[in-house]
């Protein structure tokens, strides 16, 4: 075997192995076997922690004035005017007030949020089903990916999320935490908790949600 083909295969086993490292996370998230952790560890302290590998079950609430805060944190939405929209690969878009979201049934979940490195901190989310939302706004067949926008133009923070994901409630739009209104720096009036995703992938300030075809299989 020439050097250049030896060498070639040896890369071949080398990236083998680092996907298999890689979709080892993934794999211990999906057999649902994560790290159940005692309730004398903080909250706070689990910064560099991945969120799909650690249960939050045991551990203690943060106080509001301990969260950590990243990204946007100052806009300033109008709860009267404000809409949440359902479009997209949809058979019936939605146009809701926060009276409407409010009025429906209620989901209460305590949840991590992690910003890789920078904080961590544990809260009771209070909100309601995107996944319900989504079935009463009638999908389409194709429809596999959900898209989560927050208020604002060309600036505004976009993140995707599969309809599967949202439709076990995995992720969904909160209005309250730790028995409050979500204060403005938390992303008022409503926001995405999401557990088993990093907080990049929180959206705060949502105001649209639409549906597409990602056009991959299964
Ligand atoms: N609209 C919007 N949502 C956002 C962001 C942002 O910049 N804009 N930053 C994200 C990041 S990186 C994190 S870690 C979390 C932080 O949420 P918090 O400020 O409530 O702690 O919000 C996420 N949601
Ligand atoms: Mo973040």
């Amino acid at each position: 075997m020439n050097k250049r083909r030896a060498f070639f295969i040896q890369g071949l086993r080398l990236l083998g192995a680092a996907s298999l490292a890689l979709s080892w996370p993934g794999r211990l998230w999906a057999q649902g076997k994560r790290r159940i952790l005692p309730s004398h560890i903080k909250a706070t302290d689990l910064a560099q922690y991945n969120p799909r590998s650690i249960d939050n079950r045991n551990l203690s609430l943060t106080p509001i004035d301990q969260f950590g805060t990243m990204g946007q944190s100052d806009l300033d939405v109008d709860p009267v005017r404000w809409r949440l929209l359902v479009d997209g690969e949809v058979e019936r878009p939605l146009s809701l007030s926060l009276e409407q979201l409010k009025a429906r049934p209620v989901l209460e979940s305590k949840v991590l949020l992690i910003c890789p490195g920078v904080f961590s901190f544990n809260a009771l989310y209070k909100g309601l089903s995107l996944g319900a939302l989504l079935q009463e706004a009638k999908p389409r067949a194709r429809a596999d990916r959900v898209t989560i926008r927050g208020v604002g133009g060309a600036g505004a923070k976009v993140e995707h999320f599969s309809l599967r994901e949202v439709l076990s409630d995995e992720v969904f739009l909160a209005y309250q935490v730790n028995g409050r209104d979500l204060p403005r720096k938390h992303g008022f009036p409503l926001r995405v908790v999401a557990g088993s995703h990093y907080g990049d992938d929180w959206v705060k300030y949502v105001a649209r949600v639409s549906l597409s075809a990602s056009g991959k299989k299964g």
